[in-house]
C-alpha cells in the first residue's frame, strides 16, 4: 500500500514538474496561482506582503523534493553520517533573496517579476526576517548549516523558534528604546511544523533510585512539569546542488492545553495559566550577546532545546535500525559555546537511564559525540548555573554532573598531583562562594575537541582561559578561523560587484572564494580601476538614498565612508571612534582654512538593554551626530549617522557601501568579528587592532593595504599590571584632551551638562579597555588613511586587493576544516528523481 503511494506521488510530481520547476513560465505561474488563491488578491491590488508571501511560496515549492529527499535519502538513513550543529541562535537573515541565488535562479525570477511589473528587490524589501540571534556567535552558525549544505553534507541544525526574536530598537531622542520583535506576525513562508515529531521534556521533581527486573540499580526521575516540543523545520537549501539541509527549531506547548479538572471547578483562567507558563519557554530571545545572569528561564530554554534535539536524534536513529552504541559513529555533536552544554549530562542521562547503557560505556560514548566552540574572551562571558538553581530545575542532571566531576577530578589528579590549587581551577563545580557549575569546564571534559574561532583566540585559550585543560588534554585543541558565507555576503547583497567580478573573472569564485586571486592584476588596470570606482560610487549613492530617506541627513557619497557596526559593547570601543570624530571636529573648527578629507561616519548597533554604559555611548553618539550635522560652519565636511535597528537586512545595504572598516576593539577581546570579513571581501579597507581575525585579514590582504594601529594583547596585559593610568593620556594629549573637555562641558548636553560623566569619568580613572592608551596612534592611523585616500587611484587599487585576496574567509574553507578535523562526514549526492521510501 505504501510503495502503491509513492508510486502516485511520483507520478504526480511526473506530470507537474512545471509546477516545481524553474522555468519563467513555471515561476510566473506559480506566483499567480499563490497571489490569487493563498492571498486572495490580483497583482494590481497585491500589497508588498502579499506579493512578498506569494514570491516566497512560489520559491518555497522548489526547495520542498530536495529537501524531502536530503532527510530521508541522506539524514535519516541508518549508515550515513551527520553533523548536528546545537545553538541557543541562528542569524539567518533575511531567506526570499537568499533562497533565489543559492537555487541559481536570480535572473529569472526578476525577469518573471520584471514582466509582471513588479520591482524584485522591493519585493526583497518586504521581508520581517528571522532574528533569533544577538550577533556573531548566531551569524556563524548560520553560515556553517549554509556551508553544509553547499558541500552536500548532511546536517540538522537545531534551536529554538522565539517566538519574538532579539528587539526592534529605535531611538527618542538620542535613547534608545526597544520593542518587541514580532517576527511571525505575518507568518514565516519558510517552515514546515513536524507535529508527529513533538517530544516531551521533564523538569524539576526529584530522583529515586530503584531496582529493574535484573536485580540492577536504575534511577527514576520522577519531574514536576512536563512539557511539549513541536519541532518548525526550516529549509537550508546548498548553492546550486540538490541539497536542502534542515534547521530544526523548537517551539514549547503546554501537554494538556486545558487542564480540566481547574476547568471543572470553575477555574478557567488558571486552567490557561498552566499553558501559559509552559509556552513562556520559547517567547523569547535573551538579548545579551556576552553576559549571562543566572535566569531560570534561559536555563530551561537551553535544556529544553537541547533535550528536543537528542531525543529526536536518538528516534530517528533507532527508527532507521540503529544501534546505540553507535550514536557517536552516527553523529557528531557541535556545541556552539556553552548555551548547549547541558547536551553532556541530558545525553549521559538518555543512555544511562533509558538505554540502559553502562556509566563507562556511556561515557565513552558521549565524550566522542561532542565538539565544543568558544567564542569569546571576556571572562565575564563564561557561562556559570547556580548549583541549587540547576538541582532544582534539573535534578537528575546535577547529579551526573557530580559523578562526571568525581571520575573528572581523578583524572585531573594524574596529571596534577598535589596541585590542589589547580584542581580547584578544574574542577566542573566553582566552591569559592556560592557553588556554581561551570558550563566551559563541562564542555571541555565531555567532549573530544575544543576549537577557538582565530588563531589569537585559540592560542589564548590555551595559555589562559582554558590553560589547565590543554595540559590535561592538548589533542583536543585545534583552531578554526571563521568564515562567511560568499553567497550571501558578496552575491546576493552586492550585485553590482558580482556583476563586475563576473565580467572580469568569470563565475566560479562563489564556490570558490580562492579564485579572486584572479583579480589582482587588475589592480594594475586603469580602465579596470574606473570601473571599480565607479561600481563603488553607484552603491554608496545607493546607501545614501537609503539614509536620507530614513533619517532627512544628506551624505555625500564622494566623502569616504567610514563605518562601524556591530554590537555596542566597551570592549568593541565604540567611544573610541566617537572621540576620534569630536577630536576631528574642533580641529575643522580651529583651522577652518586648512583643506580636509570629507567623511560621513556610519554607526550601527544594538544595546544589551540592561548595559547601561553601552546605552549611554549611543546617546553620546546620537548627540555628536545632531550637533555637528546641524553646525553649518563646518560645511558638511563631517557628518555622523547611527542607523537604527541594525540587522542582518540593513547591513546588507552597509557593508558594500564602506570605503573604511573600523574593527578598533581592544586587543586580545574580540575572539574573531566576522563583520570585519564582510567588509573587506566587498572591497573595504580596515582599519584595526590586532586583534581577532583582523590579525589574519591583515596577513592575507597585505600590510599595505590595511591601517594597523594600537596596543597588542601582551601590552594591554603588562601595561595593565604595571599599572595603567589613564588620566596622563588625557593631560599630555591635547586633542584628546579638548574632545573630553568638550564632552563634559556639556556642548554635546546643553541641557544636561553632567550627562556623559560616567563615561568620561570611567575612561579618565578606570578606562577597562585602554581607550584612552591607544587613542593617539589610532588618530594616526586615520591620518594614514587620509593620505591614502587622497590618491584616489591608490586607494581603489588597495581596495581591489582586499576583495581579492579574502579567499581564506570564506565559510566554505572553514567548514572544510571542521569536516577533515572534527566532523569526519562525507558528501552524499542527492538525486531527486530517485523515489522515495
Ligand atoms: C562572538 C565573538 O564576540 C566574535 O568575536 C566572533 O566573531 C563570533 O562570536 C563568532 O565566532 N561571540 C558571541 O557572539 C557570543 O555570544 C558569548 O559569545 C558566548
Amino acid at each position: 500500500h505504501q510503495n502503491f503511494l509513492h508510486q502516485i506521488t511520483h507520478n504526480f510530481l511526473k506530470q507537474h514538474d512545471d509546477r516545481i520547476g524553474l522555468t519563467l513560465e513555471a515561476i510566473k505561474d506559480g506566483f499567480l496561482d499563490y497571489l490569487f488563491f493563498n492571498r486572495g488578491t490580483y497583482p494590481d491590488q497585491a500589497t508588498d506582503q502579499d506579493i512578498y508571501q506569494a514570491l516566497a511560496m512560489t520559491i518555497r515549492d522548489r526547495l520542498v523534493q530536495r529537501w524531502l529527499h536530503t532527510y530521508k535519502k541522506a539524514t535519516m538513513e541508518k549508515d550515513t553520517r551527520v553533523v548536528i550543529y546545537l545553538s541557543a541562535e541562528y542569524l539567518m537573515g533575511p531567506q526570499l533573496g537568499h533562497n533565489i541565488v543559492n537555487l541559481g535562479v536570480r535572473e529569472v525570477v526578476e525577469k518573471a517579476m520584471n514582466d509582471l511589473g513588479i520591482d524584485l528587490q522591493s519585493v526583497l524589501d518586504a521581508e520581517v526576517e528571522p532574528g533569533l540571534a544577538n550577533g556573531g556567535l548566531g551569524n556563524v552558525a548560520a553560515s556553517y548549516l549554509d556551508g553544509l549544505s553547499s558541500l552536500e553534507v548532511p546536517a540538522i541544525g537545531y534551536g529554538i523558534r522565539y517566538e519574538f526574536g532579539l528587539f526592534r530598537q529605535s531611538f527618542s531622542n538620542g535613547w534608545q528604546i526597544e520593542e518587541t520583535d514580532k517576527w511571525l506576525q505575518f507568518g514565516f513562508p519558510w517552515e514546515i511544523q513536524q507535529f508527529d515529531r513533538a517530544v516531551e521534556i521533564k523538569f524539576g521533581g526529584s530522583t529515586q533510585r530503584v531496582k529493574d527486573e535484573s536485580g540492577n540499580e536504575k534511577v527514576n526521575w520522577i519531574p514536576s512539569e512536563e512539557i511539549k516540543g513541536i519541532p518548525y523545520d526550516v529549509f537550508v537549501p546548498g548553492y546550486k546542488v540538490n541539497t536542502v539541509n534542515t534547521l530544526r527549531l523548537w517551539k514549547a506547548e503546554a501537554i494538556d492545553s486545558f487542564n480540566f479538572q481547574s476547568f471543572n471547578v470553575g477555574d478557567y483562567y488558571g486552567a490557561v495559566d498552566k499553558k501559559v507558563s509552559s509556552e513562556n519557554i520559547t517567547k523569547v530571545l535573551y538579548p545579551n550577546d556576552e553576559s549571562i545572569e543566572g535566569k531560570i528561564l534561559r536555563l530551561k530554554q537551553q535544556y529544553f532545546f537541547v533535550s528536543c534535539a537528542l531525543q529526536d536524534c536518538v528516534n530517528f536513529f533507532l527508527e532507521s535500525g540503529g544501534n546505540i552504541l553507535d550514536f557517536h559513529e552516527k553523529f557528531v555533536v557541535q556545541l556552539n559555546d556553552t548555551h548547549p552544554t547541558i547536551a553532556i549530562p541530558e545525553l549521559m542521562r538518555i543512555l544511562v537511564d533509558e538505554q540502559g547503557v553502562a556509566w563507562d560505556e556511556a561515557w565513552h560514548i558521549t565524550q566522542k559525540t561532542f565538539g565544543y566552540t568558544q567564542h569569546t574572551l571576556l571572562p565575564e562571558a563564561l557561562e556559570k548555573w547556580p548549583v541549587g538553581l540547576l538541582g532544582q530545575i534539573l535534578p537528575r542532571h546535577m547529579e551526573i554532573i557530580y559523578d562526571i566531576n568525581y571520575k573528572f577530578l581523578n583524572l585531573a589528579r594524574e596529571h596534577f598531583p598535589n596541585h590542589q590549587e589547580i584542581i580547584r581551577t578544574l574542577s566542573l563545580i566553582d566552591e569559592t562562594g556560592e557553588k556554581y557549575v561551570r558550563m566551559a569546564n563541562l564542555a571541555c571534559a565531555g567532549s573530544f575537541s575544543i576549537n577557538g574561532v582565530a588563531n589569537l583566540q585559540t592560542e589564548l585559550l590555551k595559555s589562559y582561559t582554558l590553560k589547565d585543560f590543554y595540559s590535561i588534554f592538548p589533542e583536543k585543541f585545534n583552531n578554526k578561523t571563521n568564515g562567511i558565507a560568499p553567497r550571501r555576503w558578496l552575491m546576493l547583497i552586492n550585485n553590482r560587484l558580482t556583476q563586475l567580478l563576473d565580467d572580469t573573472i568569470g563565475t566560479g569564485w562563489e564556490k570558490d572564494l580562492d579564485q579572486l586571486k584572479s583579480l589582482e592584476p587588475f589592480a594594475e588596470n586603469q580602465d579596470f580601476v574606473n570601473k571599480w570606482k565607479a561600481v563603488k560610487k553607484e552603491i554608496k549613492n545607493d546607501l545614501a538614498q537609503r539614509i536620507f530617506e530614513q533619517q532627512r541627513v544628506k551624505v555625500d557619497p564622494n566623502s569616504m565612508f567610514d563605518i562601524l557596526v556591530k554590537r555596542i559593547h566597551e570592549y568593541k570601543r565604540q567611544h573610541l571612534k566617537v572621540l576620534h570624530i569630536i577630536s576631528l571636529y574642533r580641529k575643522i573648527k580651529d583651522n577652518p582654512n586648512e583643506s580636509y578629507v570629507p567623511r560621513t561616519f556610519i554607526f550601527g548597533g544594538k544595546a544589551a538593554p540592561g548595559y547601561r554604559m553601552a546605552k549611554l555611548i549611543i546617546k553620546l553618539i546620537n548627540s555628536v551626530a545632531e550637533v555637528i550635522n546641524n553646525d553649518s560652519s563646518i560645511n558638511d565636511l563631517i557628518k555622523v549617522v547611527f542607523i537604527p535597528n541594525y540587522n542582518v537586512r540593513n547591513s546588507q545595504w552597509i557593508y558594500p557601501a564602506a570605503d573604511l572598516s573600523e574593527q578598533i576593539s581592544t586587543a586580545g577581546k574580540e575572539a574573531s568579528g566576522t563583520g570585519n570579513m564582510k567588509f573587506s571581501v566587498n572591497g573595504a579597507l580596515t582599519v584595526g587592532t590586532y586583534d581577532g581575525a583582523n590579525i589574519e585579514i591583515r596577513e592575507e590582504v597585505g600590510s599595505d593595504n590595511f591601517f594597523l594601529f594600537g596596543l597588542k594583547a601582551d601590552e594591554v596585559k603588562s601595561l595593565k599590571e604595571s599599572g595603567y593610568n589613564p588620566y596622563t593620556y588625557y593631560q599630555e594629549n591635547e586633542s584628546l584632551r579638548k574632545a573630553i573637555d568638550m564632552i563634559n562641558h556639556g556642548y554635546f548636553s546643553p541641557n544636561e551638562r553632567d550627562l556623559f560623566r560616567p563615561l568620561t569619568d570611567h575612561l579618565l580613572y578606570y578606562d577597562e579597555y585602554m581607550v584612552m592608551a591607544d587613542f593617539t596612534d589610532y588618530v594616526r592611523a586615520q591620518e594614514e588613511a587620509e593620505q591614502l585616500w587622497s590618491q584616489s587611484d591608490a586607494w581603489a587599487k588597495a581596495s581591489i586587493l582586499n576583495t581579492a585576496r579574502m579567499g581564506k574567509f570564506s565559510s566554505d574553507r572553514t567548514v572544510r576544516e571542521y569536516l577533515r578535523d572534527i566532523w569526519k562526514a562525507d558528501a552524499v549526492e542527492i538525486n531527486i528523481k530517485d523515489t522515495l521510501h
